[in-house]
């Protein structure tokens, strides 16, 4: 947005040609301003001579400066679910009293409003009312263990961290609906498997966004990673498999130990889309007979339920092997890990990875008794 260049000639020459007149006026407006301002400070109460000031310790500073454990931030990030879900817990569990059908009742419903979804609700109480039998426990204030356990429990078949060793290269296809992290998950990997000494490769496979290609290019920079990208110059689309394609030789030609592919984000009633994502998958199975090794899916925890939803459309269209779960910094619905467990109550999705921020080191394997421990007061 710019002056119009009829408006900027005006205030030019309204500027050049005013009259003394307006110009002695601007002044005394002026110097009624300063006095203003030098009054105030001077009227200040000079109180601040007799006021003790602050001391911060040097080891105060240090506590403040260092850097937080993934452990503190997963539970800072979950702060707004455990104030949901811990609060609501305290004052059911908190005064004790007896264990009967109106506290499961009350329990269902908290559950059920942290974003836990029906059928792992159902299951979790299922489980807590046999824990109660086997223990002979009789206090509410005892269900809070129990609860605990019983998610942990749950939550155990989501624990499965992706093992790379097997492939070389190992291709990682990223996938899922617009906006909800892939790309910054990407950035994140990167970092991630560098870490561990292996050398990485990203396909910029988005060819649908222009920014997306230079979002990526940044994180390959910024990682001092290899990007493979299309021509920024040529203007008919690239064909998303094609680039992928081109980037899996160039990572076998270098010896390369992970391919991490980015692809732009669809929603799943967008049916064409849909089909073009399965055709990613079948050009890269192309480049490597049985590539990709991992379809992950990358998931907003802020979407709640419709998570579930997600997870069973994209893997319908493309068998997803591993999950990434985004953005649980500042959600209250983190109990949607538990609800993709009551959608696959024998086998549930590997959940390979957490993202909890902006940052490059904000993205850790998950852990199922980290994340319960920080999930509860
Ligand atoms: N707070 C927070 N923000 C995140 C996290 N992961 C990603 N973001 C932010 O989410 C926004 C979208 O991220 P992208 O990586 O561009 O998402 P995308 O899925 O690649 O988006 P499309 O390619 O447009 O579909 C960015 O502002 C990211 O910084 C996270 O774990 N926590
Ligand atoms: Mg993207």
């Amino acid at each position: 947005m710019g002056i119009e260049p009829t408006r900027m000639f005006n205030f030019f020459k309204s500027k050049k040609n005013r009259t003394e007149e307006e110009k002695t006026a601007e002044r005394e407006e002026i110097a009624a301003d300063t006095a203003l301002i030098s009054r105030s400070t001077t009227d200040a109460p000079k109180d601040t001579a007799e006021t003790t000031p602050d001391i911060i310790t040097s080891e105060e500073i240090r506590e403040e400066v260092k850097p937080m454990s993934f452990a503190s931030k997963l539970r800072l990030g979950l702060t707004r679910t455990r104030q949901n879900l811990g609060r609501q817990l305290s004052g059911l569990f908190g005064g004790g009293g007896k264990i009967d059908e109106e506290l499961y009742e009350e329990l269902e419903t908290i559950l059920l409003t942290a974003d836990t979804g029906v059928n792992a609700t159902t299951q979790l109480l299922e489980d807590l009312r046999k824990q109660v039998k086997k223990k002979g426990l009789t206090d509410a204030t005892e269900l809070k263990a129990a609860l605990k356990e019983s998610l942990v429990e749950m939550l155990k078949p989501l624990e499965r961290p992706l093992d790379t060793t097997a492939n070389n290269p190992f291709v990682i296809m990223i996938t899922g609906v617009n906006g909800v992290g892939k790309t910054t998950s990407i950035g994140k990997l990167a970092k991630y498997f560098q870490s561990q000494g292996k050398s990485v490769l990203l396909a910029a496979g988005d060819t649908f966004r222009a920014a997306a290609r230079e979002q990526l290019i940044a994180w390959g920079e910024r990682n001092n990673v290899t990007v493979i990208a299309p021509d920024a110059g040529v203007d008919k689309k690239s064909d998303p498999a094609a680039v992928i394609f081109d980037a899996i030789n160039a990572a076998k030609a270098r010896g390369i130990d992970i391919v991490l592919a980015d692809t732009a984000g669809r929603l799943t009633t967008q049916l064409h889309l849909m089909e073009e994502i399965k055709k990613v998958k079948r050009v890269i199975g192309k480049a490597i007979p049985d590539a990709p090794h991992e379809v992950m899916l990358v998931l907003d925890a802020n979407t709640g339920q419709n998570a579930v939803t997600q997870v069973k459309a994209f893997d319908e269209a493309l068998n997803v092997t591993g999950l990434i779960l985004t953005k649980l910094d500042g959600t209250a619905k983190g109990g949607v890990v538990a609800a993709i467990c009551g959608q696959y109550p024998h086998n549930p999705p590997a959940l390979r990875f957490i993202g909890i921020g902006e940052g490059v080191d904000d993205l850790r394997p998950f852990s199922a008794s980290d994340f319960v421990d920080a999930m509860f007061d």
